[in-house]
C-alpha cells in the first residue's frame, strides 16, 4: 500500500519514512537521496547566481559531446560527484559529462548503486537564463558489493532502473523524485535550506492536449509523424504547442500539466538527440510511474539495453493515448 504524504513534509522525513518500509535497507538509499539533494541545493544556489558569479559563458573546453561546455556543467557534475562519492554508496557514477564512468575511488566503499546523470541539462540556455535541469537515474549494481564496478554494472537495461528523479531550476527549484512506485514534488525553500513536498503523488491523465517539439525540424521527420502533427494543427482537439527547448523544463510542465514530448530523429541526429542511459531513462521511469508512457517510436524506452554509455535514442514521452497516437502514427 503506498503511503500518502502531506504537504509540506520534508524531503528528510520522506526519505526515513521510505527508508522504513524497506526491511532490508542499509541506509545507502536514504544516504543517496539525501546527498542528491545536497548537490541540487549547491547546483540551485550557483545557477541562481551565475551571472553575477562571472560563471556564464563558455570555458572554451569541449565535453564528450562535442558541445561547448559552459561553466555551470563542470561544477555540476563537480558538486554531485563530490557529494556521492565518499559516502560509499555508489560504485560508479555515469555522467553526460564525462566519457567514462567514474568509479568509487578505492578510498571509499564501493556502494550498492549505479548513479547516471546528465548534471546540469539544457546548459546552452544559461546565457539567456531559461530554466535547465539535472536529470538521474539509480541502479542496483550487479556485481558484488565492496569490489571496483565492471561493465555489467553500467550498461543495464531500463527495466532495472530502481528509482529517479530531476531538478528543475526555475522560478523555484523544485525536484521531483519516482520512488517505490509513486512521483513526488518538492520545493527547495533556500531561506531555511530544505525540500517540502509541493507535489504529492503526481498522476497523469490518460490524455492530454499539449505537444512539444521542435518543429523547425518538421522537414527531416517521418513523412508519417509530419502528417499526425499536421493532423493535431488542425484544430479539432484544441491542441497547444509549448516548447521551451530545455529538456527538464519541458517534461517537468508535461508531467504537472499534461502533455507530450517528442524529439524524434533528425538529419542532424539520426538516432534521435536525447541520451537514453541519463536523461531517457530516468525520465520514462518517472512518467510510467505517474501512470505515462515512453516509447522510441516503436519500443517502450525502458525495455532497451544500451550498447554504449552516451547512445542516443528517439523519445517520445508523456499521457499514455497521446504516445500511443504518435506509436500507431509511426506505425
Ligand atoms: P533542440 C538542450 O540542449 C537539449 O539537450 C534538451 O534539453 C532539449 O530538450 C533539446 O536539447 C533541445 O534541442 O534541437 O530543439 O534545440
Amino acid at each position: 500500500m503506498q503511503r500518502q504524504f502531506e504537504e509540506g513534509t520534508t524531503l528528510d522525513r520522506f526519505i526515513f519514512e521510505t527508508t522504513k518500509v524497506h526491511a532490508d535497507a542499509t541506509g545507502q538509499f536514504a544516504t543517496l537521496l539525501q546527498q542528491v539533494a545536497l548537490a541540487s541545493r549547491l547546483v540551485a544556489a550557483r545557477v541562481n547566481r551565475a551571472g553575477l558569479a562571472g560563471m556564464l559563458g563558455e570555458t572554451g573546453e569541449m565535453n564528450v559531446q562535442g558541445e561547448f561546455v559552459q561553466k555551470l556543467d563542470i561544477y555540476a557534475n563537480d558538486a554531485f560527484k563530490r557529494a556521492l562519492e565518499h559516502p560509499g554508496v555508489c560504485a560508479a557514477i555515469l555522467s553526460e559529462e564525462d566519457e567514462e564512468a567514474t568509479l568509487t575511488p578505492d578510498r571509499f566503499h564501493s556502494g550498492r548503486y549505479i548513479f547516471c546523470m546528465d548534471p546540469l541539462d539544457g546548459s546552452s540556455n544559461i546565457d539567456v537564463n531559461a530554466t535547465i535541469g539535472t536529470i538521474f537515474g539509480i541502479f542496483r549494481r550487479r556485481t558484488e558489493e565492496g569490489t571496483p564496478a565492471t561493465a555489467d554494472d553500467i550498461l543495464q537495461s531500463g527495466n532495472e532502473v530502481v528509482a529517479a528523479g530531476y531538478v528543475v531550476y526555475g522560478s523555484g527549484t523544485v525536484m521531483v523524485l519516482a520512488v517505490d512506485g509513486q512521483v513526488n514534488g518538492f520545493t527547495l525553500d533556500p531561506v531555511v535550506g530544505e525540500f517540502f513536498l509541493s507535489h504529492p503523488d503526481i498522476k497523469l491523465e490518460p490524455k492530454a492536449n499539449t505537444y512539444s517539439v521542435n518543429e523547425a525540424y518538421a522537414y527531416a521527420w517521418n513523412p508519417k509523424l509530419r502528417r499526425y502533427i499536421d493532423h493535431l494543427k488542425q484544430g479539432g482537439e484544441g491542441y497547444r504547442a509549448r516548447y521551451i527547448g530545455s529538456l527538464v523544463a519541458d517534461f517537468h510542465r508535461n508531467l504537472i500539466k499534461g502533455g507530450v514530448f517528442m524529439y524524434p530523429p533528425t538529419e542532424t541526429n539520426p538516432d534521435g538527440k536525447l541520451r537514453l542511459l541519463y536523461e531517457a531513462f530516468p525520465l520514462a521511469f518517472i512518467v510510467e510511474t505517474a501512470g505515462g508512457r515512453a516509447s522510441n517510436g516503436s519500443t517502450r524506452i525502458l525495455d532497451v539495453t544500451p550498447t554504449e554509455m552516451h547512445a542516443r535514442t528517439a523519445l517520445y514521452i508523456g499521457n499514455t493515448v497521446n504516445v500511443d497516437e504518435v506509436e500507431a502514427a509511426l506505425r
